[in-house]
């Protein structure tokens, strides 16, 4: 018979706990990085200090999650992806079934859920309606309920799962109503009883299914963004709140509030908008050379052109890769994507005779949008929802785990800029 995701973690969780302490106890003291001062002042960047098991991000393969390259599992469900980074296997089908099922039942979005949603400003931004509804929903948390009660440490990772299946059961419900409410699109859609995560997610925004075109549009997306390891913004940002043992709504919902960032993944809105602009002043597709002078221009104005290079990665990034190959699948003759396409033949290359940026490869946000685009998602502000209802997937297995092997609250040590400069003087 099919297990359950909490009857498969329970089955594995014991042997982790074992492999954690046996190397603790018998390596803890060996070193594993060392920080420069730049690192120090420069994000950290590279500083080897956080586990995170989930997925790791080569800076010459891009993401791999549990040993598979995402391009070897770019045709699975996001639920196959969630089970994936929590167990480290695929699941069976059975198990994908069951796994389904209880997502569905926890599908139910509290109406006062609504209530906040529709008393907020008209000008909100759609991921601070995103944040506030996961926030809200913080009543709903079986963690801190179980955790007042006096449960052990050992048990925290039950109820971290319960509230993170709580938050993929309804977080695309609540995402496709935050679309409905803040750009008018009529009465909120009812989830489905039968189509997958991605495909309720776009019939429950009101896409139309073209065919299956927007529902695979849509499964592919979520699929790519689920989880990018453990020190980007968001992740990071989770990892550290839940550490305190804030619950997962509170964990995920200031994960979300990093994932708002311009720099992160609010890049994938101003993506697109460059492409666009782009467009608008050379009267449609642009030839490479006009392409070529706008990001010179871009760039002369001392701003950065979204979607190209990466804090890791130094290769294309194969997410990029996955939504090129669905453009030239579906929409060769569309001139968005065709914009998108002849960027990427000129942005690197301009970017490396600038010389500033490490990577001058396309990230995951310089293909993404134009596919949002053309399956009729207008409303760019409202990109970053897509990449966060996907990335709670990553936020929240990586959550789970920490609790189950009783990961330490976050607490880097900090130093003053006395401090460095008594550092240099030696
Ligand atoms: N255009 C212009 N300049 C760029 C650039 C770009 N696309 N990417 C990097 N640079 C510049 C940086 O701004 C930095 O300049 P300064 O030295 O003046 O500060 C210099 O090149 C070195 O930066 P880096 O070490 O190569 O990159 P970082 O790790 O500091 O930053 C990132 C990474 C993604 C923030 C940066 O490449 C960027 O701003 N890209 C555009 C925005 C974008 O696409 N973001 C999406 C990220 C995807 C994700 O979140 O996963």
């Amino acid at each position: 018979m099919a297990k359950t995701l909490k009857e498969k973690l329970a089955g594995l969780i014991p042997k982790l706990r074992e492999e954690r302490t046996a190397i603790l106890k018998g390596h803890g003291d060996k070193v594993i990085s060392e920080v420069s001062v730049a690192q120090a002042f420069g994000g950290m960047r590279g500083v080897k200090g956080m586990i995170c098991d989930t997925s790791v991000v080569e800076p010459d393969k891009g993401l791999i999650i549990r040993g598979k390259p995402i391009l070897d599992i770019q045709d699975k469900l996001p639920e196959e992806i969630f089970w994936l980074l929590i167990t480290g296997d695929l699941p069976s089908a059975d198990e994908l079934a069951l796994f389904q099922k209880e997502l569905k039942d926890r599908g139910e979005v509290p109406k006062y859920i609504w209530k906040v949603l529709k008393a907020m400003p008209k000008t909100s931004h759609p991921m601070a309606m995103l944040d506030t509804a996961i926030l809200a929903m913080e009543n709903e948390s079986a963690f801190r309920k179980r955790y007042n009660e006096g449960m052990t440490k050992q048990e925290y990772w039950e109820p971290a799962l319960e509230d993170a299946m709580k938050i993929i059961g309804t977080i695309h419900t609540i995402a496709a109503g935050v679309y409905r409410i803040k750009y008018k699109k009529g009465d909120l859609i009812e989830p489905s009883k039968k189509l997958d995560w991605g495909a309720d997610y776009a019939k429950m925004m009101g896409l139309p299914p073209r065919k299956g075109q927007n529902y695979e549009m849509m499964r592919l997306y979520l699929t790519l963004h689920t989880d990018h390891e453990g020190g980007n913004v968001s992740a990071n940002t989770c990892h550290t709140v839940g550490s305190a043992l804030s619950d997962p709504f509170y964990a995920v919902s200031a994960g979300l509030n990093g994932l708002a960032g311009p720099l992160h993944g609010l890049a994938n809105q101003e993506c697109l908008n460059w492409i666009l602009q782009t467009m608008e002043k050379f009267g449609g597709v642009p030839t490479e050379k006009q392409i070529e002078d706008y990001a010179w221009e871009t760039l002369n104005g001392g701003k950065v052109i979204p979607g190209y290079g990466h804090a890791v990665l130094r290769v294309t990034d194969p997410r990029f890769v996955a939504f090129n190959g669905f453009g030239k699948k579906y929409l060769s003759n569309n001139p968005v994507f065709m914009t998108v396409d002849r960027v990427f033949n000129i942005v690197p290359k301009v970017l490396q005779a600038h010389g500033k940026a490490k990577n001058p490869w396309p990230n995951v946000d310089a293909g993404s949008g134009a596919l949002l685009y053309e399956a009729g998602i207008k409303e760019f502000e409202y990109y970053t929802v897509l990449f966060s209802v996907s990335r709670s997937m990553g936020m929240l297995s990586q959550l789970v785990l920490n609790r189950a092997l009783g990961t330490a609250i976050t607490r880097p040590k900090s130093v003053s800029t006395d401090w460095i400069k008594g550092q240099i003087a030696g």
